[in-house]
């Protein structure tokens, strides 16, 4: 029976999430309790531990906290159904606790009590279904009438478990005659309520699954905005992008192609569910330290032309080599000419962006005003935004990390002061400025594999944005740094690829590389973690040459 009760904990909290998923249709989707619990997790994620999750588990960093979250529930539940007694609801105080704990904060989470309503209905479910099973469960430990006839027979109660409601254990075969009879009846009768519990379970499970299930189908079918963004229709720039000069692609093998197709662009947010932002629903407010407050819906923006630039995109969390790093088409709005339309006050210097999901980055209002390509993005390479990029508007500016300016599902530019206002990651920890650091990295040959001898070709990529890259060097095992060629410069706020010709000789090289920007002197040797504003040092490669 203590297996069951632990079985039966676990399908009460399958319940709770079930009835709560299918609440949440009503409510939001952000007050589900794994999302809210969830969400909560991450923003309260210590720095080291997340940047261990980021770079150990990569784009499946959500799935690894969703399995997490999982497998402790799992644990607290089955826990709960194995203490709870009809006589000593522990469980249910325990599932009571839990689901007050998640009220608040699915409340918290979507600004209302209706945001309390899935976990409230969902724990209420779950503990009634949690009373009832335990009570199926004692009972079936205890049959009816057992007690007395069996107290009168043997002195002692019969009962099968040890965990019976006050019962001891009796070994039904030892008592003879008119008792012995009386101890099968009561086996069939316990084998009668293990099927009821056995019974009882399933109908929870089913119940937990069918809710959960349509939860999630109409929840999804309801937000969705996947279809509107394949039919929306995207303005022309104002001048078609020039073509790209022939040798802005190297394409060498191996290398990081120069534009980066949208479905291999890497993905960073705190979203758990990614925001469902309908044109319709969408509008930017652009408000704070400014002389008009002004409100652009999309209809608005339809009436502008957009301009279209490239722009290599960069996450201050890229480890050296790593690839949280690409490059784009967009489409969108000026953001200086936006700004302009405000009026930002003489005193305000930063520009305090809010995203739909309540996210916030902290950008210089001066990088935003002072000329450079910094855009409200409505179109990535040449179709609308994809829906985990920010659809349908982000901001994209050249030559800050994505952390400190490229909110997605952007719904407000705040005009403030760096002394008044701070941003998600400023205030865990982050820099409040964050300027792309000069960066390269070694695409191909890759890892630590072996390569044949002879003539090999060292490529890569190297970025510093709206500063330009002007020359990357290599370096083989110590010996002089030469330089390497590379691909026409599109702009300055692009990314160039490299590559170096290589005579590889048998035994073990190291090959390292830096690039120069428009300082003229090469990014820094040293060292440096992601935390708190970006890593530095060369990218190495160590090879075995057969
Ligand atoms: N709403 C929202 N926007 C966000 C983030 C976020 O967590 N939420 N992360 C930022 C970070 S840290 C980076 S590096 C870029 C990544 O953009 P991408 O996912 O389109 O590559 O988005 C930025 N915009
Ligand atoms: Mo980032």
């Amino acid at each position: 029976m203590a297996l069951l009760r632990v079985v039966a904990g676990i399908a009460a909290a399958a319940l709770v999430l079930g009835v709560a998923e299918l609440v949440a249709v009503f409510t939001g989707t952000g007050s589900a309790p794994a999302y809210a619990l969830g969400a909560t997790v991450v923003d309260h994620t210590p720095d080291g531990l997340r940047e261990w999750a980021i770079q150990s588990f990569g784009r499946n960093d959500k799935a690894v906290l969703f399995v997490c979250m999982g497998i402790v529930a799992v644990l607290v539940a089955g826990l709960a159904g194995w203490f709870e007694r009809v006589t000593r609801p522990v469980g249910s105080v325990v599932f009571a606790v839990f689901g007050l704990i998640a009220a608040v904060i699915g409340a918290g989470r979507v600004g209302g009590f209706g945001g309390a309503l899935p976990a409230l209905i969902g724990t209420a479910a779950g503990i009634l279904a949690l009373r009832g099973l335990t009570r199926r469960i004692d009972d079936a430990s205890t049959p009816p009438g057992s007690t007395g006839e069996a107290a009168a027979g043997s002195g002692r109660l019969v009962g099968p478990e040890a965990d019976t409601a006050g019962g001891t254990v009796v070994g039904a075969g030892a008592t003879a005659g008119p008792a012995a009879i009386r101890a099968d009846e009561s086996r069939a009768m316990v084998s009668a309520g293990r099927r009821r519990v056995l019974g009882g379970i399933a109908a929870t499970g089913v119940l937990a699954l069918g809710a959960g299930l349509a939860g999630r189908l109409l929840g999804g079918a309801r937000g969705d905005v996947s279809a509107e963004r394949a039919t929306v229709e995207l303005p022309g720039p104002a001048t078609p992008l020039p073509e790209l000069p022939a040798d802005a692609d190297l394409r060498v093998p191996g290398l990081t192609p120069y534009l980066t197709p949208a479905d291999e662009f890497y993905r960073i947010d705190t979203a758990l569910i990614v925001p469902q932002v309908s044109t319709a629903d969408w509008s930017l407010r652009i408000h704070g330290m400014v002389d008009r407050e002004i409100v652009l819906t999309w209809d608005d923006l339809a009436r502008r032309t957009p301009v279209e630039y490239v722009v290599t995109l960069a996450c201050v969390s890229n480890p050296i080599n790593g690839d949280l790093i690409g490059n784009a088409r967009w489409l969108g709005y000026r953001l200086d000419e936006l700004l302009a339309e405000a009026g930002p006050r003489p005193d305000a210097d930063m520009v305090l962006s809010h995203s739909k999901d309540g996210w916030t980055a902290g950008s210089p209002l001066a990088a935003l005003t002072d000329g450079r390509d910094a855009l409200l993005a409505i179109g990535m390479n040449g179709a609308a935004l994809p829906i985990q990029h920010g659809y349908p508007a982000r901001l994209v500016v050249p030559g800050l990390y994505g952390y400190v300016s490229a909110t997605k599902w952007v719904t407000e530019l705040e005009v403030t002061r760096f002394d008044q206002a701070s941003a998600y990651w400023t205030r865990r920890g982050w820099s409040a400025r964050g300027p792309i650091k000069t960066g390269t990295r070694i695409d191909t040959p890759r890892g630590r594999g072996r390569i044949p001898q002879g003539r090999t070709t060292i490529a890569g990529v190297a970025w510093a944005q709206h500063r330009g890259i002007t020359g990357v060097e290599v370096q083989i095992d110590n010996g002089d740094w030469r330089p390497a060629r590379l691909s026409t410069e599109v702009s300055i706020d692009t990314w160039r690829q490299w590559v170096y010709d290589w005579d590889a000789t048998a035994g073990q090289h190291t090959i390292r590389a830096r690039a120069i920007d428009d300082t003229g002197a090469p990014q820094t040797a040293v060292q440096r973690d992601v935390i708190p504003d970006g890593a530095t040092g060369y990218p190495t490669l160590t090879l075995q040459v057969a």
